[in-house]
């Protein structure tokens, strides 16, 4: 039985708000998923799985039709979703009342109940969100399988708010593969039989490497998928080191040498580390201005001489701090307290 299985499309996400790149990643997601119905299509794949959080929040009606649109598109795939914690099943979600096409099975049940396939010989299991938190594991609800069916679990969550659960255990549940959403960034465990999809296109700056679908084969005789990036946007978490020599302008200049080689999909966010010339002030609103930068953060602490400041100011607030100071174990943490009182101190003394 072959298989297109995604999770976190968050239809509907406004990513990076504000940026002038946002609205072109709002419509990415909705393509990206579109590409998606058709890959299935021209491959011929037998299940879709959509495991939670379709929506990026409580689905409008229109944004049903317009999904039931494209799931009529592939009439031969039969498409298996549940709701996640973004788009759980709230009392007034169109979710409740919405008329999918015959090839649409929605697992709406509070708990873990199944779809049984009897021509593909494939057992469904799965659940939705009624609310924003379970914190119940699901392992108690899980019952005995079929053995001589191919089982398959929708599964959302992983997280202490989100049904807290330990891989080792799911796969000890026997289930030929469980299809997971909720944590975003893709991963497998246990010879691929448990995938987290990871969501489909980062959907924030915190999404960081690659995003995709994934599409395999399943049999009782066992399994094999693959994970299809799709390079629309990919965030980059990048440490620029930063020293007591660095000048505005040179710091200015490295950005921009480092935006030169970027891809055009890439979308910086730059961790300046180091340490700083108290004297120099960094434009950051400059290099947020720049394209492809979603954001900087300021993480090094001020260069200063503490041996001259401690004779200069003898007798100063900062003198006695910086004394004081020396009394404590010297470990990463005083080292922060050492700067940043240093800092405060000398801010009042400009
Ligand atoms: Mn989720």
């Amino acid at each position: 039985m072959r298989f297109i299985h995604i999770a976190d499309v968050h239809l509907g996400a406004v990513p990076d708000e504000g940026k002038p790149w946002s609205d072109r990643r709002k419509q990415d997601i909705w393509d990206t998923f579109a590409e998606v119905i058709e890959v299935a299509e021209t491959e011929k794949i037998d299940f879709l799985f959509i495991a939670g959080d379709l929506f990026q929040r409580q689905p409008l009606l229109r944004e049903l039709k317009e999904i039931n649109y494209l799931f009529r598109r592939i009439s031969r795939t039969k498409v298996v979703l549940i709701a996640g914690n973004h788009d759980y099943l709230h009392p007034k979600s169109y979710y409740n009342s919405f008329q999918w096409e015959e090839n649409v099975y929605f697992i709406g049940s509070k708990e873990i109940s199944n779809i049984s396939f009897e021509k593909e010989n494939v057992c469904i299991y799965g659940s939705s969100y009624w609310q924003r938190e379970i914190r119940d594991p699901i392992y108690g609800q899980i019952e005995e399988l079929d053995t001589s069916k191919i089982n398959i679990l929708l599964f959302h969550g992983g997280d202490a708010k989100h049904i807290p659960c330990s891989w080792k255990k799911l796969a000890e549940a026997g289930f030929d593969y469980v299809a997971s959403g909720h944590i975003h960034q893709p991963g497998s465990y246990g010879e691929n039989r448990i995938v987290m999809a990871g969501a489909l296109q980062p959907i924030d700056q915190n999404d960081t490497g690659q995003h995709g679908f994934w599409m395999g084969d399943v049999t009782k005789l066992g399994i094999s998928v693959k994970f299809y990036p799709v390079r629309k946007c990919e965030y980059v978490h990048l440490p620029v080191a930063v020293n007591g020599e660095m000048t505005n302008g040179e710091l200015i200049y490295k950005i921009k040498e480092i935006l030169s080689f970027a891809e055009p999909f890439q979308i910086y966010k730059f961790i300046l580390s180091g340490k700083k010339n108290p004297e120099v002030e960094f434009d950051i609103q400059r290099i947020l201005e720049m394209d492809q930068v979603v954001s900087v953060v300021e993480d090094f602490v001020l260069d200063y001489d503490f041996e001259k400041m401690k004779e200069t100011y003898h007798n100063q607030m900062v003198g006695r701090f910086i004394r004081a100071m020396e009394n404590n174990p010297k470990d990463a943490v005083a080292q922060k307290a050492l700067y940043y009182g240093v800092d405060a101190l000398c801010k009042t003394m400009r």
